[in-house]
């Protein structure tokens, strides 16, 4: 049986992955292919039982090194328990963030020792790399916008929701920077293009990118 592909989705926050993630999975279904859907932090019981401590804030007060370990081991326990099982058989993944979010938003922002993250992220993922990685580019203006219009009363906003705008500008921009350097894994799309638009869009770059096509 061919091995599945992983498509990871990247951006800030209420960028747009979680929609796109279903509407990708949706064209992949029709297209033949069994697809999976899934999240970080989380997407197996241990790793989101970790996402409830992350967001909750209760990792912040110890740096963002710690923070980054919390992350890693959620996405170790997510890897082994989801992941590479729906990979070997034969199933595409989507997976809605993945090692740029611990790039950006640790490395980048929490200023970790690019050479220690590195070494932290190869020893987490031990191997599994993305086939193509979509990030959305997003004033985050725009996206902490669509965040807080979704936000349920009294709901309140999350450890990294609740950062400045500085800093959500920042992480932009550090995406930019990672989608310059990794052109042959990730595309950079327009995320203030309607939900429809943007699945055309990354529709186009997974066939451009990865085989959705039986070969002749
Ligand atoms: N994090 C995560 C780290 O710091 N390090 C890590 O290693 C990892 C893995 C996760 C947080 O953890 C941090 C990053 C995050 O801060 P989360 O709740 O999963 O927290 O946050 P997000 O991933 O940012 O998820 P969001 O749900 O906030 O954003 P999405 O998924 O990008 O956006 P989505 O699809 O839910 O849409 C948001 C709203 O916008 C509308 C939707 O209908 C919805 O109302 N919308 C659009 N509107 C206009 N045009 C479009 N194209 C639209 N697409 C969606």
């Amino acid at each position: 049986m061919d091995k599945g592909r992983f498509i990871t989705l990247e951006g800030g926050e209420g960028a747009g992955k979680s929609t796109l993630a279903r509407a990708l999975a949706g064209r992949l279904g029709e297209a033949g292919f069994a697809t999976r859907t899934t999240r970080e932090p989380g997407g197996s019981p241990k790793a989101e039982a970790i996402r409830e401590m992350i967001l909750a804030g209760q990792a912040k007060d110890y740096g963002a090194f710690a923070e980054a370990l919390m992350f890693s081991a959620a996405r170790i326990d997510h890897i082994d328990s989801l992941i590479r099982p729906a990979l070997e058989g034969g199933e595409w993944v989507i997976c809605d963030r993945f090692i740029d979010s611990t790039r950006v938003y640790q490395g980048v922002l929490g200023k970790i020792d690019p050479a220690l993250l590195a070494a932290l992220e190869s020893v987490t993922v031990a191997g599994l790399m993305p086939d193509l990685t979509l990030i959305l580019d997003l004033d985050p203006e725009i996206g902490l916008a669509r965040a807080a219009k979704r936000r349920r009363p009294g709901e309140a906003v999350d450890r990294f929701e609740g950062e400045t705008l500085a800093f959500h500008r920042n992480l932009r921009q550090a995406y930019r920077d990672i989608a310059a350097r990794e052109p042959r894994r990730c595309v950079l799309l327009d995320a203030t293009l309607s939900p429809e638009a943007l699945a055309e869009a990354a529709w186009r770059a997974v066939g451009e990118r990865l085989q959705t096509r039986p070969e002749a």
